[in-house]
């Protein structure tokens, strides 16, 4: 079934002008790249996306180094488009993630882990109205 997920390419991979190379790996891979922008995150931006992860310890962190930077948001569609994001993006800690996912090539620590990807369709509608 064809959806929609939105990836965030985050400030550490932007940074190291790496978006176009993992966007790249979503079109070899068949998707579509339907909307893209090149954006920074305000705070109010980042503790609305943000807000599952309100209460956890790594909150503030997340925030900070969300707002540090550009980022590249793109609208990803394909068949079953958020699963395998997830799995094109690989495990959040990039230690853990394997060779040949983005986080698992490009990631540097837990927060500085290159991209965001929504995790349920739920989620992609609710991060979109904040990007987009
Ligand atoms: P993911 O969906 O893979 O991005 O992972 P989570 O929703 O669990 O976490 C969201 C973001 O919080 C991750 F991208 C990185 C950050 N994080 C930390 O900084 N420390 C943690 O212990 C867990 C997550």
């Amino acid at each position: 079934m064809s959806e929609q997920t939105l990836i965030i390419v985050k400030p550490d991979a932007v940074k190291r002008n790496l978006a176009e190379e993992i966007l790249s790996r979503f079109e070899k891979k068949g998707f579509t790249i339907s909307k893209q922008k090149t954006l920074n995150f305000t705070t109010e931006m980042a503790n609305e996306f943000y807000s599952a992860h309100s209460a956890k310890p790594f909150f503030d962190e997340l925030v900070s180094f969300i707002t540090s930077g550009e980022v590249v948001a793109a609208i990803i569609e394909g068949d079953n488009a958020v699963s395998r994001t997830r799995e094109i993006i690989g495990h959040t800690n990039p230690k853990e993630a394997s060779s040949g996912t983005i986080r698992g090539d490009f990631g540097i620590s837990i927060t500085e882990n290159s991209i965001h990807a929504s995790d349920s369709s739920e989620s992609f509608d609710k991060e979109v109205d904040v990007i987009f």
